[in-house]
């Protein structure tokens, strides 16, 4: 039999016995982190839902704008290959089977989750079979409970609103040049993906969009709106 003690304080003892929870009192107990996260009376480790999402990195909705493979090798691909999920409540023993990826293009694959580390109570990290593919939206579900994820991949959308075109090289200067209310995160402004957002991450969105070496013409290519919208 399985007994577990969750409260810290002398007054109130919650117990989960056999993963059924047996209800002495219920308290609130920074103490222990958030052992009744959503207010319940079950304590978290009782729980078999973890709520909703409350972050994750990259936040959905984001389009990666930076350039999807090396200039002279289409084999070496770049991508987004990890995925940090934080959620509401508690989350125990998550497995990589809980979590399953699509992508809105159905003529194109999407990554397997790998594996999945727990960061915390309410965070994990998935680790992908590969990055996922440019020119469409991963989406990414939580089985148990629902909560999706959209990733984007348009090569040279710096701007994210789903269209490669050349106003995007307007706000690229304007974000490498940290114009007030302009700047962009790193996966839409450093599009050669050196770490750094800068010059040459213009000269190589206009390869992107112009096509260059062995880098596909971007220009016009479109996404559709978000799934997860
Ligand atoms: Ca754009
Ligand atoms: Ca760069």
């Amino acid at each position: 039999m399985l007994i577990e003690l969750f409260a810290t304080t002398a007054v109130n003892v919650d117990r989960c016995i056999d993963g059924a929870f047996v209800a002495v009192a219920v308290q609130y107990d920074a103490l222990a982190g958030r052992p009744d996260c959503n207010r319940d009376g079950v304590p978290d480790k009782c729980e078999t839902a973890v709520g909703h999402l409350t972050q994750t990195v990259p936040p959905s909705g984001a389009i990666d704008a930076r350039q999807p493979h090396a200039l002279d090798d289409p084999l070496a691909r770049f991508g987004w290959t990890e995925i940090v999920l934080t959620f509401a409540c508690h989350i125990a023993e998550p497995s990589p089977f809980d979590f399953i990826l699509t992508a809105s293009d159905t003529e194109r694959d999407a990554p397997e989750v790998e594996s999945v580390v727990l960061l915390d109570g309410h965070t994990v990290r998935l680790e992908l079979s590969e990055p996922i593919d440019p020119g469409a939206w991963t989406v990414v579900t939580h089985e148990p409970t629902g909560e999706r994820v959209c990733l984007g991949y348009l090569p040279g959308d710096v701007t994210g609103d789903g269209i490669t075109a050349v106003s995007d090289i307007a706000a690229l200067i304007d974000s490498i040049n940290r114009v007030e209310g302009l700047s962009r995160p790193d996966y839409a402004a450093d599009i050669d993906r050196s770490g750094v957002a800068g010059p040459h991450d213009v000269l190589r969105l206009i390869d992107l969009l112009n096509g260059a070496a062995t880098l596909d013409p971007w220009i016009t290519r479109t996404l559709a709106v978000s799934p997860c919208d």
